[in-house]
């Protein structure tokens, strides 16, 4: 993209170009077009900052106490679990059938042990960045934390992902990572 900048006059004699019929005159005239676009740049840039550092603050991994998960396990067979003590989380996602991307997934999060105020899950792509995938759940009357979530489609033939899942309790934050692959569809 070619810039031009206005010519400035530094010579010490008086320098004067005969001003074109339609030279703009009012606020506009002391902004030439470059500068109005450098400002345009600038504010795009600033949004763009804001933006990625308001992302990243709301995603989830703050002042968390990590669990292990209990290995092996595998979300697509049913419910992983990680213990604390005598607390238990158990997670689990999607119905019937491997885990696919671009499907509504019903996400499941029981616990034993611990009383939770909420209960969050976010995915994460193990090896790229996948966006932004966040879901609250709501708590059921059986006390199971239920909700839906979605997984974005990615070009590769298998895409490794991370299940975070952090619950709020009365006296600070849990939570656990379950990994798993997703196959792409057609595979
Ligand atoms: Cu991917």
């Amino acid at each position: 993209m070619l810039v031009s900048l206005p010519s400035i006059c530094l010579d010490e004699r008086p320098c004067f170009t005969p001003m074109p019929e339609d030279f703009p005159i009012g606020p506009d005239a002391s902004r030439p077009a470059s500068l109005r676009f450098l400002i345009l740049v600038t504010l795009i840039a600033v949004v763009v900052a804001l933006w990625y550092l308001a992302s990243h603050s709301l995603r989830l991994g703050r002042e968390v106490h990590w669990i292990a998960s209990t290995t092996p396990c595998n979300l697509h067979g049913g419910a992983c679990t990680a213990r604390l003590g005598d607390s238990v989380l158990a997670f689990e996602m999607g119905g019937e059938g491997p885990i696919r991307a671009q499907e509504i997934l019903p996400l499941a999060v029981s616990l034993s042990g611990v009383e939770a105020r909420s209960v969050e899950v976010e995915f994460v792509g193990r090896d790229m960045d996948m966006g932004f995938h966040h879901f609250a759940l709501s708590p059921g009357e059986d006390g199971v934390f239920r909700g839906e979530g979605q997984l974005s489609f990615c070009t590769d033939a298998v895409m490794p992902w991370q299940a975070i899942v952090v619950v709020e309790t009365a006296d600070g934050r849990l939570g656990s990572r379950f990994d798993f692959d997703v196959e792409r569809p057609g595979r």
